[in-house]
């Protein structure tokens, strides 16, 4: 499906999340996931507004927000519907079936209520997929499996993410539709079960600038990530609201920001033009 179109590709979809997804890359000729690791509910909403335009999805860690309220996310979800962008919460949840169905439904941030997609670890077995599916099936939502990850040295990937697109194709629910994953991990993956099902690939450590943080990040670039390894698409976090983190950046948000939709247009760009050198279409 790598050189397929995303357009082309979303009859492959019975998830509604994915769907709308595909549809969103598609009208908004953007690839790029934005991922808002800020700490305050004003920071992430002027980030937000400020990529809005160039981005089919927001990206959260919703935990991190101090002065997290039910206001903030009402606020999201209104700019995802006026802005048209998904809303992925990246909670990564790790535990057993029951657990995960009450921190997906319940506690303070009803993740399920407002987040179109979510994701987990397959640690727990397949139950974690029950688990989830039991909330977010009846209200659209989409499951990512995290298959692969961007760090150094982590422990996914190998026979752990073969496992995953295992567990991915017998959901037979279409609830998980996707991985976070370094490359289309399913397509080296064959099966004569449920082989030839489509499914997303969301790839975190993207970054044009720099190639680690020093914290075991490692990032690649887009044209490496998209027309290269055949991933649909980049979530890219501190190479577009860097400029926020900086002392300059605190001392004039304002301009700060500005640099922030810059960076956001840039790396619409990069990925846009990956994605059609990978389709073979005129740049
Ligand atoms: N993320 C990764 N790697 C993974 C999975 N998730 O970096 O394997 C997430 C991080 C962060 C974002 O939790 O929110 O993607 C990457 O941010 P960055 O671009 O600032 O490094």
């Amino acid at each position: 499906h790598a050189s397929q179109s995303y357009a082309s590709r979303i009859p492959h979809f019975t998830n509604p999340a994915a769907r709308h997804l595909l549809e969103c890359i598609e009208r908004k000729k953007s690839n790029l996931a934005v991922s808002v690791d800020v700490t305050t509910k004003a920071e992430l909403l002027a980030v937000v507004e400020a990529v809005a335009e160039d981005v089919c999805m927001v990206k959260t860690h919703i935990d991190i927000v101090e002065d997290f309220d039910l206001d903030l996310v009402e606020r999201l979800s209104a700019l995802s519907k006026e802005k048209d962008f998904v809303i992925f919460e990246d909670r990564k949840f790790a535990d057993i079936g029951n657990t995960v169905s009450l921190q997906y439904s319940s506690g303070v941030h009803r993740i399920a209520s407002w987040s179109h997609i979510t994701n987990a670890h397959l640690v727990p077995g397949p139950g974690i997929i029950d688990g989830l599916a039991s909330v977010g099936v009846l209200l659209g939502r989409g499951l990512l499996l995290l298959a692969e990850m961007s760090s150094k040295g982590n422990l996914a990937g190998g026979e752990y993410g073969a496992a995953c697109v295992r567990a991915a194709r017998e959901d037979t629910t279409g609830f998980t539709c996707g991985f976070i994953a370094m490359d289309r991990i399913h397509e080296r993956n064959p099966s004569s079960a449920n082989g030839d099902r489509d499914f997303l690939i969301l790839t975190p450590g993207v970054g044009l600038d720099v190639t680690g943080d020093g914290k075991g990040q490692q990032y690649r670039t887009p044209d490496e990530v998209v027309r290269v390894k055949g991933c649909d698409v980049i979530i890219v976090g501190r190479g577009i609201y860097g400029s926020l983190l900086t002392e300059q950046g605190k001392k004039d948000p304002q301009h700060a920001l500005r640099s922030v939709k810059e960076q956001a247009e840039r790396y619409k760009q990069a990925g846009w033009e990956a994605y059609q050198k990978r389709i073979g279409a005129a740049a």
